[in-house]
């Protein structure tokens, strides 16, 4: 017995060891050195080449004004500079951080490399350095190390469904300092559905006026028969264009392109609302006041229904500089189309029938998506689909999102085509984090704990290498019919997040759940320190 309580407390030391001297950095940086040695940072300052540019330039004095109230007593000084340089070898991601006893110098060729290194430097220091709040007692020092670092995918995603419950302007920024903390960098917001349009169109006023409102919510979910709460939601829950482009700036200073989505042809009940000529039986149409699917979705056989399409493009092309749109095109039925008049016109037209995969309704989904990907090409935009744009024939230069699992993706990578991970079996915060649902927030179903997030990887061995070069990342979905307010959000984000951003950016061999847990203690303390609500059921 005595043995083993002395073994224990031998590998618990060994432990606190290597809590002391591991980089605890999360996602894990690709190669990482430690050495002898260490080095305060108190008080020190920073320097900056300025070809790394003006935003650049700003995100490092902005650590720098934190480390400085945090780790230094008033009027505390110290001769140490930290030197950002400019290393225009490196790739656009890549950042290396070279701490010794006497300098620290950080490497990068462009202001992601500058976000990335301070991120992984924060993360070395107390928690102070996220609030800049006075902490001069605590250990400033860092150990003396070698960081190379860059991610393994270049798409690093995460969704936020702004339609079935609204977030505001400044929930919005605070999203992306999450997604920022974890070295994310594609915001894709979920815009417009059948539950609210949320994205104002100068065009289209009304869209924003009648198409923002519901007039009550289901409560719960349908089968629990509790009726709706008879209290009208969305008035006013939109963004102007002036919002909009506040946060795609906000996004930009923080290394992260925002990708719109316009859902099409189906999810569209708020635009059918507002103008019923939109649709096959002209309505009248309510926005959805439920969760799931409408059998009712755009007229596509009407031409004046693809003007409306493109003008409301239009204006978010203007909005967005991202060079992808997000289209949908998810969960559209055919059951309107099938006895539409126009929708069967323009069947007839395109000389579409039933073959043995797919109806003629599904070749008239693919002629929409091809004709809004050629639309969108001559504003120089490319366009992302859900898997379902698979079905029919694929527009040609379509990047395909795999949600349904991961089979999606595979095809559509075999195809040629490329590819977005975001599998529901994986990737989706809005499912359960434990088994035991009844002390968790009601929520869509489904079981994904935090391993299974982590365990991910993306590219099957089922792939050959030509097919796995398709695969341009990884993304995680926040879809919120059963996220009602901010809290609710965090909840079901941490540490999910945590887990997602080591799937996105570390290689397989980097990966390793035991460790990963072990940095979750730091993790948490930052949750705490940004004020963020969290699931516990990994941490402690
Ligand atoms: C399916 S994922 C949807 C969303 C829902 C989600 C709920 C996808 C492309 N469509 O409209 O919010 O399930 O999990």
């Amino acid at each position: 017995m005595r043995i083993i309580v002395g073994f224990i407390a031998f590998l618990l030391s060994l432990q606190f060891l290597s809590a002391k001297t591991a980089i605890d950095v999360i996602p894990c940086p690709a190669s990482v050195v430690v050495s002898e040695g260490k080095l305060s940072v108190a008080g020190a300052r920073c320097k900056t080449d300025s070809r790394l540019g003006k935003t650049a330039v700003a995100a490092v004095k902005d650590f720098e004004e934190n480390l400085f109230r945090a780790s230094t007593v008033k009027n505390g000084k110290s001769g140490l500079v930290v030197s950002f340089e400019m290393a225009s070898e490196m790739s656009d991601e890549e950042y290396s951080i070279s701490v010794s006893e006497k300098t620290v110098v950080v490497k990068a060729s462009s202001l992601k490399g500058v976000l990335y290194a301070i991120e992984t430097m924060k993360q070395m220091l107390p928690v102070a350095i996220y609030t800049g709040a006075p902490a001069p007692k605590e250990d400033w020092s860092l150990p003396c190390v070698e960081i190379k670092d860059k991610p393994r995918f270049a798409y690093r995603g995460l969704l936020l469904d702004v339609s079935r419950h609204f977030f505001d302007v400044e929930q919005v920024k605070k999203y992306m300092d999450f997604m920022a903390l974890h070295k994310l960098n594609t915001f894709h917001w979920h815009l417009t559905d059948d539950q609210g349009w949320r994205v104002e169109i100068k065009k289209y006023p009304e869209l924003t006026q009648k198409g923002a409102v519901r007039k009550e919510t289901i409560i719960g979910r349908w089968a629990d028969k509790k009726g709706f709460d008879g209290t009208p939601y969305g008035e006013g829950m939109w963004y102007s264009q002036e919002q909009i482009r506040e946060v795609v700036d906000y996004a930009a200073s923080k290394g992260i392109e925002v990708i719109p989505e316009i859902d099409l042809p189906g999810h569209m009940l708020a635009a059918l609302a507002t103008y019923p000529e939109l649709g096959c039986t002209g309505g009248p149409y309510e926005v959805c006041r439920w969760w799931g699917v409408s059998k009712d979705v755009l007229c596509v056989g009407k031409e004046s229904t693809m003007v409306f399409l493109e003008n409301v493009l239009s204006e978010i092309c203007e909005l967005f500089p991202s060079k992808y749109i997000h289209i949908g095109g998810d969960e559209c039925p055919k059951v309107r189309w099938q006895s539409c008049p126009h929708c069967q016109a323009k069947i007839r037209e395109l000389g579409y029938r039933d073959d043995i995969n797919h109806t003629a309704e599904h070749y008239l989904q693919s002629y929409v998506t091809k004709r809004i990907e050629d639309f969108l090409a001559t504003k120089g935009k490319s366009i992302i689909g859900w898997d379902e744009i698979l079905e029919g024939e694929v527009a040609p230069d379509a990047t395909v999102m795999s949600w349904r699992g991961t089979k999606g993706g595979i095809a559509a990578a075999r195809l040629g085509h490329d590819v977005i991970m975001a599998p529901n079996t994986y990737c989706y915060f809005n499912y359960y984090q434990a088994k035991d649902q009844s002390k968790e927030p009601l929520a869509r179903g489904g079981h994904t704990p935090v391993s299974k997030v982590y365990s991910y990887e993306p590219l099957p061995d089922e792939m050959t290498k030509e097919e796995k070069s398709h695969i341009l990342g990884v993304q995680a979905c926040m879809w919120s019919e059963y996220i009602t307010d901010w809290g609710t959000l965090e909840y079901m984000l941490f540490p999910r997040l945590s887990a997602l951003s080591e799937v996105q950016w570390c290689e397989p061999e980097n990966k390793n759940y035991q460790t990963f847990i072990r940095k979750m203690r730091h993790m948490a303390k930052i949750y705490e320190a940004l004020g963020c609500n969290y699931a516990t059921h990994i941490i402690n």
